[in-house]
C-alpha cells in the first residue's frame, strides 16, 4: 500500500471513529443499563465531535445510532454485541470443543465470538479433510468396527481435554460414542483422530469420556446394561445376566494411544449408570458415577408391563457409584481381574471385597455429577428433583471407615445418604449439569425451567453458604452447560455456555428439523447473568463441551517437515521431495510417488492397466501456511486433504478402465484449476 493511500485511510477511521455516537443522549432518555464506563466513553467522544460523514463512494455512513434504530436494538443488544464482536483479524481468547451429537464428530468454536472454526472428523468419514479416504485413515477408522462390521457414524457426547494436576494441558482430547461405545483419540497438535477404541464387551457408553487428573485413565461408564460382550440372554434374565461396567482405558501419553491391554473394566449391576466426574485432588484416585434404573426396569409396554421410563422411575433414589480407580489397577496387577472376550473384568464380589466399589443412594433419576474444583465435594443434580444434592468426599471416606452399611442385591456396599450429604440446594426445575467458576459459584442447567442457576458453594469456597443465587431464562431445555475451564481444579469464569437441545423460534424456519442452540453467556462476577449470543449448530445435537484459553493450544501451523505421516506424526518412509517423483511398476502393482506443489501435481499423467493395484503416494511438498491442496479421483470415491507437509497414501484396485481427470479440490492458486492430471486405465481386454 503507498503511504498516501495508507494515510487516507488512516484519516478516515480517524474520523469515523469520532463520529457522533447513539449514546450521547440516548442513555440518559433510555435509562440504560449499559455499563457507566461505556457511556461516559461514548458520550466523550461525542463532544469531541463529529457529525455524519461521508465515505468513499459518496454515501453516508449510518451513525451507530442510526444502526441501532434501524435494527431496533436495545441496550441490552448493544452490549451483548460489543461483548462478543472480533474484528477481522483478531483471535478469540478460547476454544470450545463441542461434542457433534450424531455426526459422530467434535465441533471447535472460538469465543467469544461463537464463530465455528472447525469440525473434526472422528467417527464418520468426512471429504474436507479426507479422513477416511486414505489409507491410514480408513484403517483409524476400521478400529471401531463392531464385530466385523464398518459403523458409519458415532453418537459423541462428551469431549474430555487431557489434563495435568487436574487442569487441561491443550495436547489431546477424547470422546466417546455412546451408541457403540467407543472412544477416540484426538491429537491436538493437528486436531485430528489417531484412534479409535471399541469396548469389546459393551455396546452402548455415557459417563464418558472423563479423564483422571494425569489422563493416566480415560473413563468409560455403560450405560444400557447387556450381558457382558453382548450374547443373547432372555429379558427376563435382566438381573441375573446383564451387567454395566465402568472401564478404565490407559493412555499413553508417549504414544499418544490408548493401550487395550493395559485397561480394564468393573462389572456393576445394570442400573443404567450415567455420566461420571473424576475425583481430583483430595478426591484424587476415585471415580463417581451415577444410575438412574436402580428399579432394573426392562420395558414390556406391550406384555401389560409398565413402559421402561415408568419403571425406571419407582424408587425414590438411585445409586451413586464410588470407585477407588486407583486400587482397581492394583487389583488388576495382583491378578485379580477375570479376562472376558480377552479384555480384564474385576468382577462384583472381587470390586466388593477390594473395596473398590460402594454404592451412596443419590435423589431418583439423577444425570450429572460434578466434583467441585477442589476435590471435595460432588453435586448430583437429579432430573426430578428441583434441588442439587452435595456430597462431601471427606464424609463418604468416613462413612466408608465406618463400614456398618446395607448391600444392595448384588452385595454392594451402600453408604447411609444423610452420612455423605453436605447440602441440598434447592436450584429450580430439571438440574441436570453444573459447572464452577473461579468465585466459588457453581451454575447448574435447568432443563425443565430452561435457565441456568447460579448458586453458591458453601465453605471453602464461599462465605455465603451453599444457597441459589439467580436464574437467567435460556431459550430453550437446556443440556449441559460449560464454563471456561469449569470442570477442572482452576476454573476461570467469566463465560459459560449453555447447550440447549430446542431452539423453536429462534432461527429463520428452516423445516421441521431444527437447528441446536448454543448460547453464550456472560457470568463475570460484577453484575447479573446475561445471553450474550445464539449459535445455531445444524448438523446435530452437541451434549457437552470444554472450553480452553487458546493459548494452552500448541498446534502445528503446518507439518514440521515435508513427507509428514500425520498417524505417526513423523517422517513418513513415502515422503517425496521436489524431483523424486517417480513411478514404479511390479508385476500388476503400480506404485506412484507423486508430490503436489502450486499448482501442479508431479506426475500428471499416469497411465495403468486395468485390473492394476495402484499404492498412490502423494506428498505436499508446500511449506507456506494454508497452502493445502485437495486430492479428487472421480469414480474411485477418492478424496485427500494435503496440508502443508503431509504425506497421504491411497491404495485401490483400478477396476474400471476410463479416462479419469484427477485434480485439487482446494482453491490453492491463480491457476488452481490448470492443476490437474489424467489417470488413464487402459481396458484389459
Ligand atoms: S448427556 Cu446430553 S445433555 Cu450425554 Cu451429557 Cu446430559
Ligand atoms: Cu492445489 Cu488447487
Amino acid at each position: 500500500m503507498s503511504e498516501e493511500r495508507g494515510e487516507e485511510i488512516q484519516n478516515l477511521s480517524n474520523r469515523r471513529f469520532r463520529r457522533r455516537t447513539y449514546l450521547g443522549g440516548l442513555g440518559a432518555a433510555l435509562a440504560l443499563p449499559a455499563s457507566a464506563a461505556l457511556l461516559s466513553a461514548c458520550n466523550r467522544l461525542s463532544e469531541n465531535g463529529g457529525t455524519e460523514t461521508k465515505v468513499a463512494g459518496g454515501g453516508i455512513s449510518a451513525s451507530a445510532e442510526e444502526i441501532i434504530a434501524r435494527r431496533k436494538l436495545s441496550p441490552d443488544d448493544v452490549t451483548a454485541a460489543l461483548s462478543t464482536y472480533l474484528p477481522s483479524g483478531r483471535l478469540d481468547d478460547y476454544l470450545m470443543f463441542a461434542s457433534g451429537g450424531q455426526s459422530g464428530q467434535v465441533l471447535v468454536i472460538g469465543l467469544p465470538s461463537m464463530r465455528l472454526l472447525k469440525l473434526i472428523a472422528v467417527f464418520t468419514p468426512e471429504p474436507w479433510q479426507g479422513y477416511g479416504f486414505s489409507d491410514d485413515t480408513k484403517a483409524v477408522l476400521d478400529e471401531g468396527k463392531v464385530a466385523g462390521r464398518s459403523i458409519t457414524w458415532g453418537d459423541t457426547h462428551h469431549p474430555a481435554l487431557s489434563e495435568t494436576d487436574g487442569d487441561y494441558d491443550g495436547q489431546w482430547l477424547f470422546i466417546n460414542d455412546k451408541a457403540n461405545s467407543r472412544l477416540a483419540v484426538i491429537d491436538l497438535r493437528d486436531f485430528s483422530t489417531k484412534q479409535i477404541v471399541k469396548n469389546p464387551l459393551l455396546l452402548s457408553n455415557h459417563g464418558g469420556t472423563f479423564v483422571t487428573p494425569n489422563t493416566e485413565y480415560v473413563l468409560e461408564g455403560s450405560q444400557y446394561g447387556v450381558p457382558l460382550g453382548w450374547e443373547y440372554a432372555p429379558i427376563t434374565e435382566y438381573k441375573e445376566k446383564y451387567r454395566g461396567m465402568l472401564t478404565c482405558w490407559k493412555f499413553d501419553r508417549q504414544r499418544g494411544r490408548i493401550i487395550p491391554e493395559e485397561s480394564f473394566g468393573i462389572e456393576v449391576p445394570p442400573y443404567g449408570q450415567d455420566l461420571a466426574d473424576a475425583g481430583k485432588l483430595v478426591s484424587d484416585g476415585w471415580a463417581f458415577w451415577n444410575s438412574f434404573n436402580s428399579e432394573m426396569a426392562t420395558g414390556g409396554d406391550m406384555q401389560g408391563k409398565p413402559p421402561l421410563e415408568m419403571g425406571a422411575s419407582q424408587r425414590d433414589m438411585d445409586y451413586l457409584h464410588v470407585v477407588n480407580w486407583k486400587k482397581a489397577v492394583d487389583v488388576v496387577k495382583a491378578g485379580k481381574a477375570e479376562t472376558i472376550k480377552g479384555f480384564k473384568v474385576i468382577r462384583i464380589p472381587t470390586a466388593v471385597s477390594e473395596g473398590i466399589l460402594y454404592l451412596i443412594p443419590e435423589p431418583k433419576s439423577p444425570h450429572g455429577v460434578d466434583v467441585t474444583p477442589k476435590g471435595d465435594y460432588l453435586v448430583v443434580a437429579g432430573k426430578l428433583d428441583p434441588h442439587v444434592t452435595v456430597y462431601s468426599f471427606a464424609k463418604i471416606q468416613q462413612a466408608i471407615q465406618k463400614g456398618n452399611y446395607e448391600k444392595d442385591d448384588f452385595g454392594i456396599p451402600i453408604l447411609p445418604f444423610k452420612d455423605c450429604l453436605e447440602a441440598q440446594v434447592e436450584v429450580g426445575l430439571g438440574p441436570l449439569h453444573t459447572q464452577f467458576d473461579d468465585q466459588g459459584y457453581a451454575y447448574t442447567s435447568l432443563f425443565l425451567d430452561s435457565a441456568v442457576s447460579r448458586w453458591s458453594l458453601g465453605k471453602p469456597y464461599r462465605d455465603d453458604g451453599w444457597k441459589a443465587i439467580e436464574k437467567v431464562p435460556v431459550q430453550y431445555n437446556v443440556g449441559h452447560v460449560a464454563a471456561v475451564t469449569g470442570d477442572t481444579v482452576k476454573p476461570l469464569g467469566g463465560f459459560l455456555v449453555a447447550l440447549n437441545k430446542w431452539s423453536v423460534d429462534r432461527f429463520a424456519n428452516v423445516g421441521p428439523l431444527l437447528p441446536q442452540n448454543l448460547q453464550l453467556l456472560d457470568i463475570a462476577k460484577d453484575h447479573k447473568m446475561r445471553v450474550l449470543y445464539d449459535l445455531p449448530i445444524g448438523n446435530a445435537e452437541p451434549h457437552y463441551a470444554q472450553i480452553i484459553p487458546r493459548e494452552r493450544i500448541k498446534a502445528f501451523e503446518t507439518y514440521p517437515e515435508v513427507g509428514w505421516n500425520t498417524i505417526t506424526q513423523s517422517k513418513d518412509p513415502n515422503g517425496t521431495a521436489l524431483g523424486k517423483e517417480r513411478i514404479a511398476r511390479d508385476g500388476n502393482k503400480v506404485e506412484i510417488w507423486m508430490t503436489s506443489v502450486r499448482s501442479h501435481f508431479t506426475p500428471d499423467l499416469i497411465e495403468v492397466n486395468q485390473g492394476d493395484h495402484i499404492v498412490w503416494h502423494i506428498t505436499n511438498t508446500e511449506k507456506a501456511r494454508d497452502a493445502t491442496h485437495g486430492f479428487a479421483l472421480p469414480l474411485y470415491n477418492i478424496n485427500l486433504s494435503l496440508e502443508p507437509g503431509k504425506t497421504e497414501t491411497v491404495s485401490f484396485v483400478a477396476d474400471a478402465s476410463g479416462t479419469f481427470p484427477f485434480y485439487c479440490t482446494e482453491f490453492c492458486s491463480a491457476l488452481h484449476l490448470e492443476m490437474m492430471g489424467y489417470f488413464l486405465v487402459k481396458p484389459s481386454s
